[in-house]
């Protein structure tokens, strides 16, 4: 399959799981339930949970498995809405645009949009912890363990605040690594991490999986800075150029627009080579490597 039919595939079975998936409003909750939704279904490209799904397809063909991944990988979108409501929030960018629409706080208030973020977290740990799944428990206990990792204080958290406190000071590239590293990289490269242990990964395997996670995810951030430097509110549906804005300090006001696109190359070349023992299997991740680095939103 193409990788642009792929994506529409996935995406939809992404979509609908989170529709079977999600809270709906029952006449209790409803304020906090709807103010979850509005985000979540909000049209975000679902890369972190094709990634995951991918990377298992790469593992094995087994259908009950590669089902009960999709919960999995439902459960890693609703972190990652989570982060972009947290992250717009006035105390954070304090941005009024997300994947096209007014963000949260703007919609439904500074308190409710945080309970959103505080919501959707804990809801992704009620999916992954489901007894009703078929993953075997050690596997689904390391699934778990890798998440809260990458989410947590030495993730997407502390990555957080790292940027945070960047804001407005001279850091130096190795700090800026780390931000990236921790902020966009573990999330992305724990979906994938996910995938692999789900699908019943070898040591072998997980490892190319974890190398192709790692520079998959530095690629992401890559071209995220490359397209808040370059891109349109519109084509972006958020904020261009929040990152000048906020003196935030990015590969491009590194190194320039055009080192910046060879660097983004470079780590989506270093993904493809980490998936080489993978074979064919490995197909559609191999495209998907391309996929980010070409995206335009
Ligand atoms: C608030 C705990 C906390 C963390 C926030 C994710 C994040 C950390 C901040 C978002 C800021 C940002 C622009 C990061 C760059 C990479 C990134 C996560 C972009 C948005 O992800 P996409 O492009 O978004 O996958 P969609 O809307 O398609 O899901």
């Amino acid at each position: 399959m193409k990788i642009k039919e792929y994506l529409l595939v996935k995406k939809q079975l992404v979509e609908d799981a989170l529709h079977r998936f999600m809270l709906e409003s029952d006449g209790t909750f409803d304020d906090h339930i709807e103010a979850m939704r509005y985000s979540l279904f909000a049209g975000g490209k679902r890369v972190r949970p094709i990634l995951c799904l991918a990377a298992a397809e790469a593992i094995t063909d087994n259908p009950r498995l590669l089902n009960d991944l999709i919960l999995v990988s439902c459960a890693i979108e609703c972190i990652h809405t989570y982060s972009l409501i947290h992250d717009d929030l006035p105390a954070m960018d304090n941005d009024e645009l997300r994947r096209g629409r007014p963000t949260n706080h703007i919609v439904h208030g500074e308190a409710e949009a945080i309970l959103a973020g505080d919501g959707l977290l804990t809801f992704a740990f009620e999916l992954l912890s489901n007894p009703k799944s078929d993953l075997p428990q050690l596997n689904r206990l390391q699934i778990i363990n890798l998440i809260a990792q990458a989410a947590g204080p030495k993730g997407m958290v502390g990555g957080q605040s790292l940027d945070i406190a960047g804001e407005n000071n001279d850091i130096s590239f190795e700090q800026l690594q780390r931000i990236h590293k921790s902020k966009t990289g573990a999330l992305i490269r724990c979906s994938v991490q996910a995938g692999a242990i789900g699908a019943g990964a070898t040591d072998e395997e997980f490892t190319c999986l974890s190398e192709y996670g790692t520079s998959i995810g530095l690629a992401f951030q890559i071209v995220d800075d490359l397209l808040d430097a370059t891109s349109t509110t519109e084509l972006l549906g958020k904020t261009a150029g929040v990152d000048q804005q906020l003196g935030k300090a990015t590969y491009p006001s590194f190194f320039g627009v055009e080192k910046t696109r060879d660097l983004a190359l470079n780590a989506v070349d270093n993904a493809k080579q980490a998936l080489i023992p993978l074979g064919n299997k490995a197909k559609q991740l191999t495209d998907l490597a391309d996929y980010i680095y070409l995206r335009t939103c």
